[in-house]
């Protein structure tokens, strides 16, 4: 198995905390975070290695102003793919969404600029969305020549439902500020969308790893089935998780009365 420190990384910044909480980083700010092929291998690479690292949470951030301008045009150009080779290439990004959205580490996307194309497929991968003030989503495809790749027509149209997916690509709709929030594209519209996404990361990391691992991998996969299987799927996950060595304390604590209650706060 691969550690972290042997992650060979040149476009993405890594980072693990003491509490397991990961930073992953874009970091080609100079191209507002475009996707190029490195960038997509880097994806797949810690993806595949953090559910297996110990980590706990992964908070998924950018330097610069623009979460990511989607995919990389100018290599796209400048390779002059076949059909075959794009698919290729569509087929990794496909590799480093489906770790992210299966791996069963809770993945935090902190938005904020452009979160467009290939950019919001990536954002869409992640199981929270927080969004800056300045965010704006976009399926600029249409605009460009192009078509989805990165699973937008499953995770966005999932998120938004088809019909505004549709839109956004015809009329190059932007979604941003609360309306983005209200169709779905974000679950939190915040000024400080780092502090909120550890904020998040946080609470999630006191979770038993199981849990996290059935609630980031689990309902995923129960989507792609029949009611009937999901069903089945569900009683086999419970039957593992609820019965977990460790859920014994806390449910200890909970018939005891010593356990925090489900309340809202204030
Ligand atoms: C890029 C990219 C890119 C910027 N690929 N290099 N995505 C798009 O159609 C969005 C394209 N980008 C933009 O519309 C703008 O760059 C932004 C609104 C995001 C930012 O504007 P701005 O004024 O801050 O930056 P800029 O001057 O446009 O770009 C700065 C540099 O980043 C510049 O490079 P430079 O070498 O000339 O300095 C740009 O070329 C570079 N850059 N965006 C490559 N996308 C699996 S299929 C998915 C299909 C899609 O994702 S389609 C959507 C593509």
């Amino acid at each position: 198995m691969r550690d972290i420190a042997d992650l060979k990384l040149k476009n993405i910044l890594l980072q693990v905390d003491d509490d397991g909480i990961a930073t992953v980083t874009l970091n080609r700010p100079e191209k507002r975070n475009a996707l190029d092929l490195a960038t997509i291998d880097e994806l797949v690479d810690i993806f595949t290695t953090l559910p297996r690292a110990g980590v706990r949470a992964a908070i998924l951030d950018a330097n610069g102003d623009h979460f990511s301008a989607g995919l990389d045009l100018v290599e796209h150009h400048r390779e002059n793919r076949s059909a075959s080779d794009f698919m290729h290439v569509c087929l990794r990004w496909h590799e480093a969404f489906n770790k992210m959205e299966y791996g069963g580490v809770p993945v935090i996307a902190v938005l904020k600029g452009a979160v467009v194309g290939g950019g919001l497929e990536l954002a869409s991968a992640a199981h929270i969305r927080v969004a800056g003030t300045d965010s704006y989503f976009g399926l600029p495809e249409g605009q460009r020549g192009l078509f989805t790749g990165g699973g937008a027509t499953i995770r966005v149209a999932d998120l938004i439902g088809k019909a505004r997916m549709i839109d956004m690509m015809l009329s190059g709709r932007l979604y941003r500020g609360q309306e983005a929030v209200d169709v779905g594209l974000c679950q939190y519209l915040v000024d400080d969308p780092q502090e909120k996404a550890w904020e998040i990361a946080r609470n999630a990391a006191q979770n038993p790893p199981l849990s996290n691992f059935a609630i980031c991998s689990a309902i995923s996969h129960m989507q792609n089935m029949s009611a009937l299987d999901a069903a089945y799927a569900e009683s086999v996950v419970a039957g593992v998780v609820n019965t977990q060595e460790a859920a014994k304390a806390r449910l200890q604590a909970f018939a005891s009365g010593t356990a925090t209650k489900i309340k809202p706060q204030g």
